[in-house]
């Protein structure tokens, strides 16, 4: 490959639908590479980062030295880790990688160990207001031809549960504003979500895939419980039990239940997960490439994990842009211990911004042969929807303590 030099970045920031955040690395060589650096609800965090600490000290740089510039923003910088920084870094790892496999005329997943698999299984979302809403929409999303669907139900007694839309607007946690609040009983959740999978099975038999996304929502007692509870419906994986801060807390999991965990989508290194992956205490790595560090990053995690016999099933919910999914897609395509791919369809706005390279064939996802990541931003129908605040929700419990959302 020649040397190529980085002459200019520049963050674009665009809201067709819900906020996203581009980053675009361009070359001497006419070549230039996208990153995505969306943090949902911290948007801008990242572009100052990027634009006042990062794109200044990348002008210059040979953008096909992808493991020396990630070391340079991750190890020589003071303050390592965190979202918001690792955020910046993977969008501009992603895009290095990008430009290297255009410049090498190949598409990314060849640079990161060739096909693995045809395509990659993924898993779509499936929720209603109230058990009966919810096992429609499971056999709707089956018709779709998905063999893996994640499911969450509104709950009698809640008004409003994770993963379950208002109106029938396709589900959004994030809204303008400040923060909404809302209110969590635990108690009554883990009453209801067992005969909800009792339900589902009863309806659609065993050849389907099922998860649910407990989201931190869980002490490690009551996840126990819950897990423990959840065991007779085979579910593929149950994802973040309890909040994984504690990563000790997992110990109690799997003392009491063989059910597969998934944990990470909040996660942002490898030091998040040593004990997670060395104990064995999960089964599946939700950390995205775009809150992860990148490429870079993610292949050593995943080494990591696949000694220890973890897979992959990386968080792909559309508060990710579609050059994220891209990227997901080839590396999902090119590692070995590859597990599930979340996959949300994009609404039409987004599809209006961003240009994508893969397509869903029952229930998998292929890539084309495009060089580099394969997505594209055009720029005008970019500036087109500015961006406009929003945030996700914050959850107390009933009697008003401050809780995990
Ligand atoms: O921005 C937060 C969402 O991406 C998250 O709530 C979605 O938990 C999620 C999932 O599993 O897709
Ligand atoms: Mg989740």
């Amino acid at each position: 490959m020649e040397k190529m030099k980085i002459t200019e970045a520049r963050v674009i920031v665009c809201s067709p639908g819900r906020n996203f955040v581009t980053l675009k690395i361009f070359t001497d060589q006419g070549i230039y590479g996208l990153g995505d650096a969306t943090l949902n609800g911290r948007e801008k965090a990242v572009v100052t980062y990027l634009e006042e600490y990062c794109i200044p000290a990348l002008l210059g740089r040979d953008p096909g030295n992808t493991e020396d510039i990630w070391h340079y923003f991750y190890s020589g910088v003071y303050w390592k880790r965190g979202a918001i920084t690792m955020t910046a870094i993977a969008a501009i790892d992603m895009a290095l990688w990008d430009i290297k496999a255009k410049a090498l005329n190949t598409p990314l997943y060849n640079l990161l160990g060739g096909k693995s698999r045809d395509r990659v299984m993924v898993y779509t979302h499936a929720y209603g207001k109230h058990l009966m809403e919810t096992i429609e929409k499971v056999g709707q999303e089956k018709e779709r031809g998905y063999c893996a669907i994640r499911i969450q139900s509104g709950i009698p007694g809640i008004d409003h549960t994770y993963g379950v839309t208002e109106g029938n607007k396709p589900y959004e946690p994030a809204q303008r504003g400040i923060p909404r609040e809302y209110s969590w009983d635990t108690a009554k959740y883990l009453n209801f979500i067992p005969g909800l999978f009792a339900e589902v099975r009863k309806a659609f038999g065993e050849e389907i895939h099922l998860l649910h996304d407990v989201h931190h929502r869980c002490t490690p007692v009551e996840a126990a419980r819950l897990a423990k509870e959840l065991e007779p419906y085979h579910l593929f994986w149950l994802e973040d039990p309890v909040s994984a801060e504690l990563q000790e807390g997992l110990r109690l999991i799997r003392k009491h239940s063989v059910i597969p965990i998934a944990i990470g989508e909040v996660f942002n290194s490898v030091y998040d997960y040593t004990t997670l992956i060395t104990e064995q205490l999960i089964d599946y790595i939700r950390m995205p490439l775009v809150h992860g560090g990148g490429i870079t990053h993610l292949l050593k995690v995943a080494a990591m994990a696949s000694v220890y016999h973890i897979q992959t099933g990386f968080h792909g919910a559309t508060d990710l842009s579609p050059v994220n999914m891209a990227a997901a897609l080839h590396f999902d395509t090119a590692i070995h211990n590859f597990g599930l791919q979340e996959y949300m369809p994009y609404p039409d706005l987004v599809q209006e911004v961003f240009r994508t390279n893969y397509r869903f064939e029952k229930g998998y996802m292929v890539i084309d042969d495009t060089p580099g990541i394969g997505a594209d931003i055009d720029e005008e129908a970019a500036q087109k929807y500015p961006y406009s605040a929003a945030c996700l929700p914050v959850n107390r419990k009933t009697d008003g303590t401050l809780f995990y959302w």
